[in-house]
């Protein structure tokens, strides 16, 4: 008989997203550009499963039942176009391609309407969760027309991780509304991993702590409301982490070039675009640029010369290093309600549509930003879905309140030891000037309007004017 469901692409994620998919009872085809990679996968792990091979993609095509669901799993840009074009000659009416890797949103945008005007569907689904959450079950973003996602969501919410509310997945919306929201929860990504890496530097070079000690203050965090999450959980496990050669810090030997595959990039690229104000997240991808230029870094180190580190009071391990903790979470809130501040803006620019509490929602589990705070976030648009920031929600209001003395106290001493703290220093900025009802921009405008007669409006009268100013 005829298999349910189809995979292209025999990557880390392909692999354990069929394993997944046949562990919940949909039997499978599988192809991959590179059979030898097919022939091993089904001597391997696919051994003894409801799995079979394909050696071209008409043979995968022939093996599958109609209406056909073929996932790709290959790397995202020009090998997604070749496995388009290569497969659509053997699709019929009705049948279903989704696509699964890290596509920009516009390729998706276009995609779509191609393979629709072909009668077929197209699914661009953003999966979340690394190699094991595709195995045990991803956060998955799937957009396109709804009733491409109806003839596969039986499929998408047994294979999805389960959180207390439901799958994590859900229809996002249509044409590539799926793979920009999985571009904005790398965003957000970005932002938090760089937030925990400043938070990191401090405790060691401000407070001379070892890694056990840090991945204490972590485990400490992990346990808290505000902080409780994957990634506080996953450097708590990088940070005890030893040497096998040596038994020192295994973190301290890793080179500081933080690489990237470009979606923090678009993340950033669509907030410019939709002027939507993303500074922390922008921060974490300069963070990763900066980063790279280890060795100008190193003969700069030579020439200018760094401030010495005097002695700060930044809490104890005992009380969760409290003011780097208030940072933390600031900064964490911050990451989160910008990338929400993208996603608003696009849903009315692109017409998606987005509904924010069930992306809360399917964050909250088996994805990377999975954490405790999401539930707090999918609470303040579940209670108002026009809601306009984050930081606008009671719940969040008194997060700022309780901790925004602490955030401004670590920027301070971070600046005056020359440590960089980027994303804490862009939080900082970002709720100052959020909160702040009259910004300077009054004599910006002044001054625009005198070299380049651009007018103004005023705060008294309605209209644009124009002054002759005196020069
Ligand atoms: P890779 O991104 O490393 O892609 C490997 C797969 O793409 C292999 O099956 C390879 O076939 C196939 N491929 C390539 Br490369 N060029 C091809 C072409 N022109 N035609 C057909 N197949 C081609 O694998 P991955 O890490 O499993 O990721 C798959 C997708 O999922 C990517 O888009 C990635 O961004 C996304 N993603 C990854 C993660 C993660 O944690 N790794 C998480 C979420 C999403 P071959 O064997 O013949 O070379």
């Amino acid at each position: 008989s005829k298999a349910h469901f189809g995979l292209v692409g025999l990557g880390v994620m392909g692999e354990n997203l069929v394993l997944n998919a046949e562990r919940n009872g949909f039997s499978s085809v599988v192809y991959n550009r590179t059979y030898s990679k097919t022939e091993s996968f089904l001597l391997g792990r696919g051994l003894g499963k409801s799995i079979s091979g394909a050696k071209d993609l008409k043979e995968l095509v022939n093996k599958l039942e109609r209406p056909r669901r073929i996932l790709m799993m290959v790397k995202a840009g020009p090998a997604t176009d070749a496995v388009i074009s290569q497969i659509s000659p053997y699709l019929e009416e009705g049948d279903l391609l989704i696509d699964g890797g890290n596509a920009l949103f516009s390729d998706t945008e276009r995609r779509v309407e191609e393979l629709e005007s072909k009668s077929f569907g197209y699914i661009g689904m953003g999966v979340s969760g690394g190699a094991k959450g595709a195995l045990e079950g991803p956060s998955m973003m799937p957009g396109g027309t709804k009733s491409s996602y109806e003839s596969v969501e039986q499929l998408l919410t047994k294979m999805a991780a389960q959180v207390d509310d439901g799958p994590c997945v859900s229809y996002i919306g249509p044409g590539g509304s799926g793979h920009f929201v999985k571009t904005v929860h790398n965003g957000i990504e970005y932002g938090i991993e760089q937030i925990l890496a400043e938070s990191y530097d401090l405790m060691k070079r401000m407070c001379g702590m070892t890694g056990d000690q840090m991945a204490d203050v972590f485990a400490y965090w992990n346990s808290t409301e505000e902080l409780s999450s994957y990634l506080v959980e996953i450097t708590e496990t990088c940070l005890r982490t030893k040497d096998s050669v040596d038994g020192t810090d295994l973190v301290e030997k890793i080179m500081d070039k933080a690489g990237q595959k470009g979606t923090g990039l678009w993340t950033v690229i669509s907030a410019l675009e939709l002027g939507a104000s993303v500074p922390t997240i922008y921060a974490s991808l300069n963070a990763r640029v900066m980063s790279s230029l280890k060795s100008q870094r190193v003969y700069a180190s030579t020439l200018l010369k760094e401030p010495l580190i005097g002695s700060y009071e930044l809490g104890t391990p005992s009380d969760g290093m409290s003011p780097i903790m208030d940072a933390v979470v600031l900064s964490t809130i911050a990451s989160y309600a910008q990338g929400m501040e993208i996603m608003r803006i696009a849903s009315h620019e692109y017409n998606y549509d987005l509904h924010m509490p069930s992306i809360a929602q399917i964050w909250k589990g088996g994805c990377i930003i999975r954490s405790r705070l999401l539930v707090h976030i999918q609470n303040a648009f579940q209670k108002d879905p026009q809601l306009k920031n984050l930081l606008l929600d009671s719940w969040f209001l008194n997060q700022v309140d309780k901790r925004i003395a602490g955030l401004a106290k670590v920027v301070s001493y971070a600046s005056q030891a020359g440590i960089p703290v980027p994303c804490f220093s862009s939080t900082l900025d970002y709720i100052n000037s959020y909160r702040t009802s009259r910004l300077p921009q009054n004599l910006v405008q002044a001054m625009r309007d005198c070299f380049g007669s651009h007018t103004y409006e005023r705060t008294d009268k309605e209209g644009f004017f124009h002054t002759e100013w005196l020069n």
